[in-house]
């Protein structure tokens, strides 16, 4: 049996329990910007329609009294690895998969702690009594039915998918639920009359093979209940980034190139902190017209430092040909690697950035500034004038 264990209203539920005055109430964390959008909802919030991305103005429309808290990312971090920490001590089979979620393989655990449901109501305790924060469980034979069960009962419930009762469920199952599913997928399923992952059982797994590439094999596995993934224990952050969405759409090239500069240092911070060094860099961008292009290139070697994320950045951007204003910028990274990590000497793997001992000590020095007085203490000199920007 797999737990699939997730946080309810994470970012929201711990500003609530830090600030008795933010209790019972509609909040949402966003940035104060006009313009930023929701990372998340309390659930007072989400009784008058608010959700996670949603932008803040209309948070506002939908709720006058909504109040908006600016995030802390830092301090939800530390309460995930808190959160990672108890769930480790029922089974050691733990996949964390994001910041305020993991899966757990309890085999082998019964005899410890009692049933599937027993070790969730132990564990839901456990998490509650330590540190005031509820979670929602699900328990099924596969991982992806536990992922989907555990959104079935929220907040703070659990709920459990025997193996006798998987059938069913997967007969009913709307198939925009099913994880991986993207809205160009569901265009082509609608027209194949697939709505619910039972209905994929008519067809044949060439076809779907055919029709959706190797999503097609998995979710032809998945109709019958397979899930073969296995639980991984060993998280590691799959991408970093950064970015903001402007208090005025911009056109300007410096400003940009200000922006980037900005985001490029707190992703270097951020992979640097986990002592990573990546391999891929990539810009999104948002227009005024709210279409969205993300574009990311593989460097030619293994880079940590700011400014090396900025060059690459920053020649990303260059080759974007705006027509419209940008309303949003970020960047960010992925594929990484242990930053003491032998390379091995192979002809495909890239080398190490050969790191400029000077840069190297002013991110170091930047960083443990920031880390101790906030990001807002220090700043590069041409990043002082983006302000009114962000
Ligand atoms: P979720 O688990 O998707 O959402 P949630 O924990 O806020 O609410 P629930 O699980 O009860 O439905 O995401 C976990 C956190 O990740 C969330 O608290 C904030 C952050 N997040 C964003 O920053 N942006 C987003 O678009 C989403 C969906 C989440
Ligand atoms: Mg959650």
């Amino acid at each position: 049996m797999i737990l699939h264990i997730d946080m309810d209203a994470f970012f929201a539920a711990i500003e609530q329990r830090d600030n008795p005055a933010l209790r019972n109430k509609p909040i949402i964390i966003a940035g104060d910007s006009k313009r930023s959008v929701v990372s998340t909802a309390s659930y007072e919030a989400r009784k008058f329609g608010i959700h996670s991305a949603m932008p803040v103005f209309q948070a506002k429309q939908r709720c006058a009294k909504v109040i908006l808290v600016p995030g802390n990312r830092y301090k939800y971090a530390a309460e995930s690895k808190k959160i990672m920490a108890i769930i480790s001590d029922f089974s050691p089979l733990v996949e964390q998969v994001s910041i305020d979620e993991a899966y757990v393989d309890i085999q082998g655990c019964e005899k410890l702690f009692g049933s599937p449901e027993v070790i969730a109501q132990k564990i839901k305790a456990a998490i509650f009594k330590e540190l005031f924060l509820t979670c929602s469980i699900g328990i099924a034979p596969v991982k992806f039915l536990a992922k989907i069960a555990s959104d079935m009962d929220k907040p703070n419930g659990i709920t459990f998918i025997s193996k006798h009762e998987m059938a069913r469920v997967i007969k009913d199952l709307p198939i925009a639920k099913v994880p991986g599913v993207g809205k160009q997928a569901m265009k082509l399923m609608a027209i194949l009359q697939i709505h619910t992952l039972g209905d994929l059982h008519k067809y044949d797994i060439c076809l779907l093979n055919k029709k959706f590439g190797k999503m097609g094999k998995r979710l032809h596995e998945l109709s019958h209940g397979k899930d073969l993934s296995r639980i991984e224990t060993n998280y590691s952050r799959k991408s970093i980034s950064s970015e903001t969405t402007l208090s005025k759409d911009i056109s300007d090239l410096k400003i940009a190139r200000q922006l980037l500069l900005a985001h490029s240092q707190r992703v270097g911070r951020d992979l640097r902190k986990e002592k990573m060094i990546c391999h891929n860099v990539s810009i999104k961008i948002k227009f005024s017209d709210f279409t969205q292009i993300t574009r990311s290139k593989q460097t030619d070697s293994w880079i940590c430092s700011s400014s090396a994320i900025f060059n690459e950045a920053l020649s990303l951007y260059e080759k974007v040909v705006l027509k419209k204003k940008i309303r949003l910028l970020g960047v960010g990274v992925s594929h990484f690697m242990d930053k003491n990590a032998p390379i091995q000497m192979e002809l495909l793997c890239p080398p190490k950035e050969k790191i400029n001992k000077k840069w190297e000590s002013v991110d170091m020095a930047v960083d443990s500034i920031m880390e101790k007085f906030g990001s807002g203490m220090i700043t590069k000199a041409s990043l002082n004038k983006r302000k009114k920007h962000v």
